[in-house]
């Protein structure tokens, strides 16, 4: 087994596998007052190794709790609690879910988990430090709620070092579901990475377990999600080649690939080091908006044994790049859903978009970049702005071949100050020869703070413009602009 440098191992998991504790029942504890809308977002207990899930309108947070007492170099791990929120800034501690009791086979060490919804079902993977042969295993409890109550889904590990090509160390799985049902779970540590595919019943692994390729300078934390199509995993690295410089710390690197297996194509750092030595993350969307959640020292009393959860956006670029985070103090602003784009099928993401002027400090691939502003002040995600010119200015959406199209929904930009809502717009097409007006083109709104709708005969067409006349002595901008298929 290849084992990390020993100073690593001091650091991050000395004296791990004593950690053994149970606890006999889970979901008795009486839920905390909800929490403030900060980061951490929970500090009445450390929590660690968060994995986000959306379920209606919740997002749930599994995490480990860390129990170390101060001074304590090790992990003291034996539960596994549940946090929620309904805006993503405000949390609910539902207390220790599982723990190393769920297991009877188990005896120490709850560290990274993630739960899949399946058939009403929901699955929690989970690394936890067997009793058989070797240190950490893999294995997963089952529920009929997100809350529980959760039970032994299996009666032993789903994965173990007797599992042929397992990992090095057995520990953080991530499992994700393709469009088509099939389940696959990645997982691994000491820079071992390791994938399979799961069986419909997400209790036993289909076919063998490969090493995928491509993601570089792996260490461990896996979570893979899929986005427009593209299949992302995001995992801790700690190389000092542009990640950390010590790597007892790790940073989040992320690669992309057109298959769930792989190979996959490493695109560079989203998330820098945190605080903490360890660098665990997931990432899911909610309400529309993209959010990242990771685990800082930064609670009072924190350290690298005694972590606490974070929530913070997480940006794409146009060409489904991803920015690099920005930790903050105070988390995501409240988005309690109602203020995203209409229902429907979007096609501004695959289109390219150009425009008959920007400023140079904004951004045209803001149009179509998937934010969700909390307003029309909100520049977080990127805006579209033609300040300082005046009169009609155009957006436009080109694709390679002719889409059909039959409305659209505008987010307009307003700053307070040289960019104002317009005083009139108007969508066209390109008819192979000439822009013309959409047919049958309702009022174009320039309401604020919101989306509004333009609706319109459907075009079959490779080109949408939009139009859009300035108030007199002011400029114009935008933060989304969609183009629904019919
Ligand atoms: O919390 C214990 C271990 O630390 C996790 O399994 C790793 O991902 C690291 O965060």
């Amino acid at each position: 087994m290849f084992r990390p440098p020993e100073s690593r191992r001091a650091v991050r998991w000395a004296g791990a596998a004593t950690a053994a504790g149970t606890l006999v029942a889970f979901g008795a504890v009486a839920p905390a007052a909800p929490a403030h809308a900060a980061n951490p977002i929970v500090t009445h207990v450390y929590t660690a190794d968060p994995a986000p899930l959306v379920v209606g309108n919740t997002m749930y947070v599994y995490a480990g709790r860390d129990e170390a007492p101060t001074g304590t170099d090790t992990f003291v791990m034996r539960e596994w609690r549940v946090l929620s929120s309904t805006d993503a800034a405000t949390w609910t501690d539902h207390g220790a879910r599982a723990g190393v009791g769920t297991f009877d086979w188990a005896g120490a060490d709850a560290w990274a988990s993630e739960v899949e919804p399946r058939n009403g079902r929901y699955y929690w993977y989970t690394s936890v430090n067997g009793r058989g042969p070797g240190w950490m295993d893999i294995g997963v409890a089952v529920g009929d709620s997100p809350l529980g109550p959760f039970t032994d889904a299996k009666g032993g590990p789903l994965i173990s070092d007797s599992t042929p090509n397992s990992s090095g160390l057995n520990i953080d799985p991530t499992v994700f579901t393709d469009d088509d049902g099939q389940a696959y779970i990645y997982w691994g540590g000491y820079w071992g990475v390791r994938a399979a595919k799961l069986k419909p019943n997400m209790i036993e692994l289909d076919g063998p377990v490969v090493t995928p390729q491509g993601l570089t300078n792996f260490w461990e934390a896996p979570w893979m999600f899929k986005r427009n199509g593209l299949y992302y995993l995001m995992y801790a690295a700690n190389d000092t080649g542009g990640c950390v410089t010590d790597s007892a710390y790790a940073c989040q690197r992320y690669a992309t690939a057109t298959s769930p297996l792989g190979p996959w194509t490493h695109r560079g750092v989203v998330l820098d080091r945190v605080s903490s030595t360890t660098n665990h993350a997931g990432v899911v969307q909610f309400n529309g908006q993209w959010y990242v959640v990771y685990h800082t020292a930064d609670a009072p009393g924190g350290g690298n044994f005694r972590r606490s959860v974070a929530v913070d956006l997480l940006h794409f670029n146009a060409d489904g790049t991803i920015r690099k985070v920005v930790p903050t103090t105070t988390g995501p602003p409240p988005n309690p859903g109602g203020g995203g784009p209409p229902a429907g099928t979007n096609l501004a993401p695959s289109a390219t978009a150009t425009t008959s002027y920007v400023s140079p400090w904004e951004s045209v691939a803001a149009l179509h970049n998937g934010g969700v502003p909390a307003n029309s002040a909100d520049r977080s995600n990127l805006a579209y702005g033609n300040w300082p010119q005046q009169g009609t200015q155009w957006v436009e959406y080109t694709w390679p071949s002719a889409r059909q199209v039959n409305r659209v929904a505008t987010y307009w930009f307003d700053d307070g100050q040289g960019i104002d809502l317009p005083a009139s717009c108007q969508v066209q097409y390109w008819t192979g020869s000439a822009y013309l007006p959409v047919p049958g083109q309702s009022s174009c709104p320039v309401a604020g703070d919101t989306y509004t709708v333009t609706t319109f005969g459907t075009v079959s067409t490779t080109r949408l413009r939009l139009a859009v006349t300035a108030r007199p002595g002011l400029s114009t901008g935008l933060l989304e602009w969609l183009a629904y298929q019919p």
